[in-house]
C-alpha cells in the first residue's frame, strides 16, 4: 500500500511478518532493525570509499587519519558494536574473527546466534565493484540466557537458520532477506533521501533454469575431470537444452548470486587443488553459503556442495569451507549429477 508516495518501508514489512507469527516476542524484530542500521552505516562509508584518496590527495586532508580503515574491518567493527548492546544475541561469529565473539558482560544476552560475513568480495572494493555483506541467524538451543555459549551450541546445519539474507551495496544498496517457511524473498532498495528501505522487489522466485553461468574459469586447471565436464556442458552448442550458456562473472559472491537469483542460472565455486589448504574450495559455510542456500531455497532455487543440500551439511568449524552450488534449481541439480557422478545423458 502506498503512504503519502512512499511505498512499503522495511519497518512496516517486519512489524507485519512479526503480527503475523503468534510465537514472536518483538525479540527478532530488534535484532532485525539493529542490522538494517549497521548496514546503512555501512554502505554510507563503501559509497564514499574513493572519496578518501581524492580527497587526501587534493585537500592533502585525512590521508594521515589514523582512522581511516580498511572497509572490511570497519564493516566488521560496526556490525559487531551495533549488535553486541541490543539483548537478543548471544554471541556472533565473523568471518573477520577466528573465534565466536561473545557478548560483553555488561550487556544483557539473548537467544539468537548472528553470523555473518561484513564485506563479501571486499577484493572488488578498490575497483569499485559491487561488494555485499551477508548474515545468517540460529537460535540457541536452550531457552537459558545467562550460560555460556559453546562452539558446538553454534555449529548448526544451514536448515536451522530462523532468517537469512544479505546487503548489495551496488548502484543501490539492496537488502534481500527471508524468515524461511513460506514467508517468501523480499528485496528492499534504500532510498537515499529518505535513509530508508523500501520493498522493491516482493516475494522473489529464481526461475526454475537459467541461461547464466557463474564461476572462476582461471581455476580449470585445478579443477577434476567431473568438474571440468560440467563447465564443458555449459558451454556446448545445444538449441534443444538451451545452450551454450553465458558466462557471467563478478568475483563478488553477493553480486554473482543476486544477479543469478533474479535472472536464473548457476553461480559455482567447486572444490581445486589449488591450495592444499582448501581442498574443498574457498567459501565458507556457515557465513557465506548457509545464508545465501537459505534465500535460494525459500525463491525456488537450490544450494549444494555438488553432492547434497548445503543445508543439511553438519558443521564441523566456524571456518569450514566447501563447495557451492548455487541458483536454479535444474541447473544445479545437473551440476550435482555432474560432481556426483550420477550424471547420464542430455537434460532440457
Ligand atoms: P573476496 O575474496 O574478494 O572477498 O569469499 C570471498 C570472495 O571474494 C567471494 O565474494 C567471491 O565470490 C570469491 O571470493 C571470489 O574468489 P576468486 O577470486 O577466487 O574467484
Amino acid at each position: 500500500m502506498k503512504r503519502h508516495g512512499v511505498g512499503t518501508t522495511i519497518t512496516e514489512h517486519i512489524l507485519r511478518e512479526e503480527r503475523e507469527n503468534p510465537e514472536a516476542t518483538g525479540a527478532f524484530t530488534t535484532l532485525l532493525n539493529e542490522l538494517i542500521v549497521a548496514a546503512k552505516v555501512v554502505s554510507r562509508e563503501v559509497n564514499k570509499a574513493g572519496l578518501v584518496d581524492i580527497l587526501g590527495s587534493t585537500g592533502r586532508i585525512n590521508v594521515q587519519d589514523e582512522n581511516v580503515q580498511k572497509l572490511d574491518a570497519f564493516a566488521n567493527q560496526v556490525l559487531i558494536e551495533r549488535m553486541q548492546h541490543i539483548g537478543q544475541l548471544c554471541c556472533m561469529g565473523s568471518e573477520e574473527n577466528a573465534d565466536l565473539i561473545d557478548i560483553p558482560p555488561d550487556y544483557p544476552k539473548g537467544n539468537y546466534i548472528l553470523l555473518f560475513d561484513p564485506l563479501d568480495g571486499s577484493s572488488n572494493i578498490d575497483v569499485n565493484v559491487s561488494i555485499g555483506t551477508i548474515f545468517g541467524i540460529f537460535k540457541k538451543n536452550s531457552e537459558e540466557t545467562n550460560i555460556d555459549i559453546l562452539l558446538t551450541d553454534v555449529l548448526q546445519p544451514g536448515i536451522k537458520q530462523v532468517a537469512a539474507g544479505y546487503f548489495i551495496y551496488g548502484s543501490s544498496t539492496i537488502m534481500v532477506y527471508t524468515t524461511g517457511k513460506g514467508t517468501g524473498v523480499h528485496g528492499f532498495t534504500l532510498y537515499p533521501s529518505l535513509g530508508e528501505f523500501l520493498l522493491s522487489h516482493k516475494n522473489i522466485q529464481v526461475p526454475e533454469k537459467g541461461k547464466i553461468y557463474s564461476v572462476n574459469e582461471g581455476n580449470y586447471s585445478h579443477w577434476d575431470e567431473k568438474t571440468r565436464a560440467l563447465i564443458d556442458y555449459f558451454k556446448t552448442d545445444d538449441k534443444e537444452t538451451g545452450r551454450p550458456y553465458t558466462s557471467r562473472y563478478v568475483g563478488s559472491l553477493v553480486a554473482d548470486f543476486h544477479r543469478n537469483l533474479l535472472k536464473g542460472g548457476i553461480f559455482m565455486y567447486p572444490a581445486d587443488k589449488k591450495d592444499p589448504k582448501k581442498p574443498t574450495g574457498k567459501l565458507r559455510l556457515m557465513v557465506e553459503a548457509n545464508p545465501l542456500a537459505m534465500v535460494v531455497k525459500e525463491a525456488g532455487g537450490y544450494a549444494s556442495d555438488g553432492h547434497g543440500p548445503i543445508l543439511e551439511i553438519d558443521p564441523s568449524e566456524l571456518h569450514q569451507r566447501t563447495p557451492l552450488y548455487i541458483g536454479s534449481k535444474k541447473d544445479v541439480e545437473l551440476a550435482e549429477a555432474f560432481i556426483s557422478g550420477k550424471y547420464t545423458g542430455e537434460t532440457s
